[in-house]
């Protein structure tokens, strides 16, 4: 009777939801939940929500690089004032190829580039500002980096984002909140028209009221119908509602990481009071427990994104040469954040002669051959499956005779929703079943590391979820050993 109840209420909700509903039974992007209904449904309910295709390629591409490039390369500083003369920006040897064939060899799928960063220098010939390149000396005034960039990502079969950020320290018109934003909205125009396909959009949330008395009001609506209209299918992220800042810039993911959360970026009153109704923030732990879920009125697939530098800062520093991140640091960042629910956004500054330094390239080369040599040999005789698990119930695998693992892998089938609250996993050996991880939220990878083990099975019992588990993969692995190898088992926050 229940089900049945349930199973109508699903599909007026998905009828009176209109374009959010992309089957019958399943919620786009949004669900508002009409005010009838018991908190388990509305838990229940959230199991319908699931990603648009857009978000849903953007989750396996798993691996994308920020590079942060522009006048503070030159000047030394991770925020210029605006004040900065064009004259420095004079990259003696600027090479997007090596940048993007680096990146590409290394795994990552995407590039997203500062096309302004907060001192408002602008990388491509705006026609909105002379504080540009084309005020530069670099290739006579006639160079554009973000064309550059994003035709290196052609030929290299990678996609393209733009960081373009709000705060704009050299713009009279800042402060000036209308005219301000026409001028944004111009620049994202360009952006936006002349240079293909753009697959994300990087609004930083940054702004230094405590730097600066002017304080503009950002017309985040009109900037979103710009992107929404030139380029549907790019991402919004973190102002944007469509990919959320993970909430710290040091590689930390959540332990439990729901991409279903009723968090909105604070674009708007509505937005902003209901954050604050929910007690809710980028920073905050728990954005998706039932207990968030059941006071939500409306809910969103609102994925994390994990920014984080392979320097300590965002831009190149010469003096940070000797403080690139370890491949053991690197390597815990990638479990932490791919193996935590999220995409990795990992920043490579390119330096003052516009390449990556030799040493991070190095780095990456490394990451990239560590990553692909732990999932190239699965360990597991019947590692793809499809399942559908109910609470309380488990599932063997093999595990290739004589094989020692150290890791595995679990995904659900996010187009499904997220629904996974508890799981365990075990080893069979000595003839008993011992735990060798076990952890909250699945959602589209979840990457579990414990010390070498040779089981014969492994046991993965779903203990708590939503609705019945579209579990799309279990996968075992080796994991290499690195030098000053720390496992860090669980979250590090
Ligand atoms: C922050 C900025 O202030 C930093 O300079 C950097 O761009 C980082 C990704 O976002 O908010």
């Amino acid at each position: 009777m229940r089900k049945i109840f349930f199973t109508a209420l699903l599909l007026l909700l998905a009828a009176l939801s209109g374009c959010n509903q992309r089957t019958n039974s399943y919620f786009e992007k949004k669900l508002t939940f009409p005010d009838l209904l018991t908190s388990d449904q509305k838990v229940k309910l959230s199991a319908y929500v699931v990603p648009t295709q857009s978000q849903y390629e953007w989750h396996q591409m798993e691996l994308g690089a920020f590079i942060h490039f522009g006048m503070n390369t030159f000047t030394g500083k991770e925020w210029g004032d605006g004040t900065e003369d064009p004259a420095l920006f004079n990259p003696a040897d600027l090479d997007a190829d090596q940048w993007a064939s680096t990146l590409q060899r290394a795994g990552f799928k995407m590039i997203i580039l500062t096309a302004k960063h907060h001192d408002g220098f602008c990388l491509w010939p705006t026609r909105t500002t002379s504080h540009s390149v084309v005020s530069s000396p670099w290739r006579n005034g006639t160079g554009d980096v973000v064309k550059e960039v994003k035709d290196a990502c052609e030929r290299h079969n990678m996609k393209f984002g733009i960081y373009l950020s709000p705060w704009d320290r050299n713009a009279k018109s800042y402060g000036d909140s209308q005219q301000y934003n026409a001028m944004f909205a111009q620049q994202l125009t360009e952006l936006l028209t002349n240079y293909g396909e753009i697959h994300e959009v990087w609004f930083d949330g940054a702004h230094g009221d405590e730097h600066d008395s002017k304080v503009q009001k950002y017309d985040w609506l009109h900037f979103y119908q710009v992107i929404d209209s030139l380029q549907p299918k790019a991402l919004k992220a973190i102002m944007g509602n469509d990919i959320r800042w993970v909430g710290n810039e040091e590689g930390f993911g959540r332990e439990t990481e729901w991409s279903i959360t009723p968090l909105q970026p604070d674009i708007s009153d509505l937005f902003i009071n209901e954050n604050i109704r929910l007690g809710i923030s980028p920073t905050t732990e728990d954005l998706g427990s039932r207990r968030i879920i059941e006071e939500a009125r409306t809910i969103h697939w609102y994925p994390s994104e994990v920014d984080v530098s392979i320097r300590p800062g965002w831009f190149y520093h010469p003096e940070e040469d000797q403080q690139v991140k370890t491949l053991s640091q690197l390597v815990d960042i990638y479990f932490q954040s791919v193996g935590m629910n999220s995409v990795l956004l990992l920043n490579i500054p390119p330096d003052k002669r516009g390449r990556i330094y030799e040493t991070d390239a190095e780095r990456l080369r490394q990451f990239g051959d560590y990553i692909t040599q732990t999932f190239e040999n699965e360990k597991l005789t019947n590692a793809n499956m499809e399942w559908k698990a109910r609470t309380g119930e488990a599932r063997e695998f093999n595990v290739i005779p004589g094989e020692t693992i150290n890791m595995v892998m679990l995904q659900e089938d996010i187009r499904k929703g997220q629904r996974v609250e508890e799981f365990a996993v075990e080893g069979w050996l000595n003839d008993q079943w011992i735990e060798l991880a076990k952890g909250t939220t699945i959602g589209y990878k979840r990457l579990l590391r414990f010390d070498d083990v040779s089981v014969s099975k492994l046991r993965v019992i779903i203990s708590e979820t939503r609705d019945i588990a579209n579990i799309s993969k279990v996968g075992a692995y080796h994991a290499p050993h690195l030098d000053n190898d720390h496992h860090n088992h669980s979250s590090s926050k």
